[in-house]
């Protein structure tokens, strides 16, 4: 049913449980979320349901609500299919009327009797980092219509954006890039992991990874590859071998020099996913989704998903002003440093939807390896926070969303998330007081 794509039985079943429910259902609402793989799955599913003449209704979620349901169930939909989320929320999708789809890749809660849940986990496949929503969609999508394996490469940007890619390609997330490769709809390539039209903005503007004194700073670019005799205005795609084994040796300096973990230099070079139908890569993709997903444009990235020109200019842009509000706030860390606690840091970031991003890019390349980060940006009368730490030191004992929950529980918020990866929010008053709580719990886990 998936082409050349082998699944475990029951997996199969589920799809297939899914596409004939889809293809008999009338009015169809698709509900994705709004970060490159929610957008990439909504673009891949919505691109199914056109290819055998389903009428249907997409939008993009920050994420599930219990408004979002009762606005849903006002509607009167015949099925809605929600995708990169709902597997968490089994009781409110019970509850609602007309059918439930769910492809979803996060950590199940249970199985239900009315809600079609089709979720990796429940099949032996790991949805961190073998399967994620535009996989599932793209399954979805070529079970609806054989002719949705063009959408390949928007599933595989997803997966990108998702970061199932780090480390190779896995599993379900393989066979579908193995299967594009056949279908020459992308090619595959180790080089070097920069974004971006020429050499030149490739390191000034690259933000992740950030290479501390050349991103944001175009003249230190420019004296750095006159040093290597490189022509800064090369395309990034014509740099030759030898030079582009040079630069790669040089930057992977860089990034040690700047204290980054071993690991986070070996992702200099990775497997590069190029689409020629779009001149662009899966990463590039990608990174335009979630420009658009952060900006409050996530129909732009559909269209741009579903082969729209006109749409990749503006995109673009999108992409620009995202990235330098990023670079922006990324030069004021590596200046200003931030604050210290003997177990973690903190900083401030104004802008809350920027947080997260930040948090992440300053703890993987700026700051102090040996501590977790904490983006705290106050929001009326709460304070929102991220976090981040490295797989090396969760490793070692580090548990962020057993740290966050415990300490925003102790001071009346909420917390949670990824060992690795976590947030809360608290009451505006108790942010020292969080603060204290949370570093002596990573004291402990850190002991
Ligand atoms: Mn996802």
């Amino acid at each position: 049913m998936s082409g050349s794509v082998a699944l475990p039985a029951k997996f199969s079943e589920s799809i297939g449980k899914a596409s004939d429910a889809v293809r008999s259902a009338g009015r169809i609402r698709v509900v994705s979320h709004y970060d490159a793989d929610g957008i990439a799955a909504g673009a891949v599913v919505a691109g199914g349901l056109a290819a055998c003449d389903k009428q249907f209704h997409l939008t993009m979620a920050k994420g599930f609500s219990d408004d979002m349901v009762e606005r849903l169930a006002k509607e009167g939909n015949d099925m809605v299919v929600f995708l990169d989320m709902g597997s968490g929320q089994m009781d409110a999708l019970e509850g609602m009327d007309g059918s439930v789809v769910v492809l979803d890749h996060h950590q199940p809660v249970r199985k239900s009797k009315k809600v079609l849940q089709v979720n990796p986990h429940m099949y032996g496949v790991d949805g961190m980092t073998e399967c994620c929503a535009s996989t599932l969609a793209l399954l979805l999508a070529v079970a609806l219509d054989l002719s949705s394996w063009r959408l390949a490469p928007v599933s595989l940007a997803g997966i990108v954006g998702d970061r199932q890619h780090m480390g190779g390609m896995k599993a379900l997330n393989r066979q579908v890039l193995d299967e594009a490769v056949d279908r020459k709809l992308v090619t595959a390539q180790k080089s070097l992991n920069l974004k971006g039209p020429t050499v030149e903005k490739a390191i000034a503007e690259s933000v992740d990874p950030y290479f501390v004194g050349l991103s944001g700073r175009r003249e230190n670019v420019l004296a750095f590859l006159d040093s290597m005799s490189v022509d800064p205005e090369t395309p990034l795609g014509s740099l030759d071998e030898f030079y582009q084994r040079k630069l790669t040796s040089m930057l992977s300096l860089r990034l040690m020099g700047q204290g980054c973990r071993p690991e986070t230099v070996e992702e200099l070079v990775t497997e590069v996913l190029w689409i020629p139908s779009m001149d662009l890569s899966a990463a590039d993709l990608a990174d335009l989704l979630n420009a658009c997903g952060r900006l409050d444009h996530e129909s732009l990235g559909v269209a741009l998903s579903l082969g729209d020109r006109g749409a990749l200019e503006e995109a673009g842009s999108l992409r620009s002003e995202y990235n330098g509000r990023l670079m922006e706030r990324l030069l004021v860390i590596e200046s200003d440093g931030v604050e210290h606690m003997d177990s973690l840091q903190y900083l401030e970031v104004d802008e809350p939807s920027l947080a997260g991003a930040i948090c992440g890019l300053a703890m993987q390349y700026i700051l102090d390896q040996s501590k977790p980060t904490l983006a705290l940006s106050t929001v009326s009368s709460e304070v929102k926070v991220s976090s981040r730490g490295t797989k090396y030191l969760v490793s070692k004992g580090l548990d962020l969303a057993a740290a966050l929950r415990s300490a925003a529980e102790g001071v009346g918020g909420v917390g949670g998330g990824h060992a690795v990866a976590a947030g809360a929010t608290i009451p505006g008053g108790k942010r020292d007081e969080f603060l204290a709580s949370c570093e002596s719990a990573v004291h402990r886990q850190l002991g």
